[in-house]
């Protein structure tokens, strides 16, 4: 459809007098207008990119059309996945009564994620623009200070996950269950109700993380995880937590906290173990094919039976 300007110049060079449409204003606010790929109004912005079109129906941008679960403009970025919502500031960071296992509570584009869990005190969740690293890597100190309309690094679904004090962690799957994780995987319960997958990653040998960047850590128990029940857990992590983890055969801690320095975490391939001779970082084996130095045998971890299994196979420690 020609503007009202272009139809002038084309008249006039003809000789004509158009007064009546010189009068005309042309406005961009109609579906039909908002949907030409034409700037009607002669204001520079086109369509949806035009203010005026709001109101039109037909553009995602807007209270209502960013919160009403419809791909307004047909270009399937529905709601908080559409630019044009968050740079308008309809998608800001919000506290809300959403769920991180089922996703449920927030607005398309947006994912639920849990905060404020150190301490494990109350169930905090917030909705905020959801990111793409798909079990990437994460900072929670970058988290903390983002702003209300910066995403979160992990796609809806996935929150940071790391071991103790570390700020480095992995996007990992939520889950209130086993049976929501990945093979080879198990849920850790990090506060009632929820948790994280672990990484289905090899504890002798840090194969199975996502990249080479990444080392494979094993953890014994976190806040309400119980090992006599579950088992060894572990999670990749960016290999520089590696440098201040505990090696074989230093002191540890045996059921870290949130607050637990890396430094008192063992390091890949062992497991904090506590004998006649202490809390040490012990080298773990396969019980089923042990491979050990000459001063120490596979034994298993707890004589009474408690298992440290991963997947199918169950660990035995290095001892003397
Ligand atoms: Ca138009
Ligand atoms: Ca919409
Ligand atoms: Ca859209």
């Amino acid at each position: 459809m020609p503007s009202c300007r272009s139809y002038i110049v084309f008249v006039a060079s003809l000789g004509a007098v158009v007064l009546g449409c010189t009068a005309a204003r042309v406005e961009e606010d109609t579906a039909e207008a908002c949907r030409n790929r034409y700037d009607d109004d002669g204001d520079g912005r086109v369509d949806c990119e035009d203010p005026s079109c709001i109101a039109s129906g037909v553009c995602e941008v807007g209270e209502a059309a960013c919160r009403n679960g419809l791909d307004d403009d047909g270009d399937t970025y529905v709601d908080c996945a559409q630019r044009a919502c968050v740079e308008g500031g309809f998608c800001d960071a919000s506290p809300a009564a959403c769920d991180v296992v089922s996703q449920a509570g927030c607005l398309s584009g947006q994912g639920c994620y849990a905060v404020g869990t150190a301490g494990g005190g109350g169930v905090a969740s917030v909705c905020r623009v959801a990111g793409v690293q798909q079990s990437g890597a994460c900072s929670r100190d970058a988290i903390a200070s983002l702003s209300a309309r910066e995403a979160h690094p992990c796609p809806a679904g996935q929150g940071c996950a790391s071991l103790g004090a570390a700020s480095d962690g992995i996007c990992s799957d939520y889950c209130a269950d086993d049976a929501a994780c990945p093979a080879g995987s198990m849920c850790v319960i990090v506060a009632e109700g929820r948790g994280f997958c672990s990484s289905p990653c090899s504890p002798l040998n840090g194969s199975g993380c996502p990249r080479e960047t990444r080392v494979c850590r094993s953890v014994q128990e976190a806040l309400g995880y119980a090992l006599n029940q579950r088992g060894a857990y572990h999670l990749c992590l960016a290999r520089e937590s590696r440098a201040v983890a505990a090696p074989v055969g230093a002191r540890c801690v045996e059921a870290p906290l949130l607050s637990t320095p890396a430094s008192q975490i063992c390091v890949t391939g062992s497991l904090c173990v506590a004998l006649q001779d202490g809390a040490l970082c012990r080298a773990l084996c396969n019980l089923a094919a042990p491979a050990c130095s000459s001063q120490t045998r596979c034994q298993r971890l707890y004589p009474d039976g408690r298992p440290v299994a991963f997947g199918s196979i169950e660990f035995g420690a290095c001892a003397p």
